[in-house]
């Protein structure tokens, strides 16, 4: 239910701030836009926190009724996440086949770029954060390529910003939809989000203190110069 999917998403947005794993200040984002937030999963940085993410992504999937054949975890970050959520779903009784990607193809030993179960049927990517969606149409490519469907994506965070498009002559342009939009709507995948930029301001404007008044300010304001 919403409501459900509400609630999970106000205890994972606490959960990230106190793994330090979401942050207020000046940081670039990928797409080279100034952020006054940022969202680093490398910071759920020991088992339990790994665990305990692990259980968001599953509640999130499960909830959302989403089928799929197996999981992929793109490099870099992917890799522990796909891990983690294959585990945690195979402990509630839903054992899925599991592979990953190299960032550089290897020359010697098993050869390649895929590792682990081969890619087939349909994928569910398992990733941290989609703004511009660089990193969802790279995964997307990949699986295509292998000769397997990219069925859905699961993230811990939806920045609900304009998605980039490449040029002709190599630049990029943004569009006026989001990177989710585009591949709920365009691909027509399903994607199932732990949180979004949404659920992050609806935390902010319950905090009492000026701080977290000041984020709230800044955080609108990006909102109403990149997002959709
Ligand atoms: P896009 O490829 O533009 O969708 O950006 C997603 C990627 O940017 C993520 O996989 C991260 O590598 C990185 N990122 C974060 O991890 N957290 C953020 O809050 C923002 C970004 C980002 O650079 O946009």
């Amino acid at each position: 239910s919403v409501a459900a999917n509400d609630a999970l998403a106000q205890e994972f947005v606490q959960f990230s701030l106190d793994c330090g794993v979401l942050k207020f200040g000046e940081f670039k984002t990928k797409a080279g836009r100034m952020s006054p937030y940022f969202f680093n999963a490398g910071l759920f940085d020991d088992g339990a926190k790994l665990g305990k993410l692990a259980s968001f992504y599953a509640q999130c999937i499960v909830n959302s009724g989403i089928e799929f054949d197996m999981i992929f975890g793109p490099a870099y970050k992917g890799i522990p996440l796909g891990a983690a959520v294959s585990i945690e779903l195979a402990r509630l009784g839903r054992n899925v086949p599991f592979a990953y990607n190299r960032k550089e193809a290897k020359d010697h030993g098993e050869g390649g770029s895929l590792v682990g179960a081969p890619l087939k049927g349909r994928v569910l990517i398992v990733d941290d954060v989609m703004s511009a969606g660089t990193a969802a149409r790279e995964s997307i490519a990949l699986i295509k390529a292998a000769g397997a469907t990219p069925h859905a994506v699961a993230i811990a965070l939806d920045r609900q910003e304009m998605a980039t498009e490449k040029q002709a002559d190599g630049s990029t342009k943004d569009v006026p939809y989001s990177a989710v939009q585009y591949v709920r709507e365009q691909l027509g995948m399903s994607v199932c989000t732990i949180a979004k930029l949404e659920d992050l301001l609806a935390y902010l404007g319950k905090q009492p203190d000026n701080a977290m008044g000041e984020h709230l300010a800044r955080t609108q304001a990006y909102r109403e110069r990149y997002g959709v």
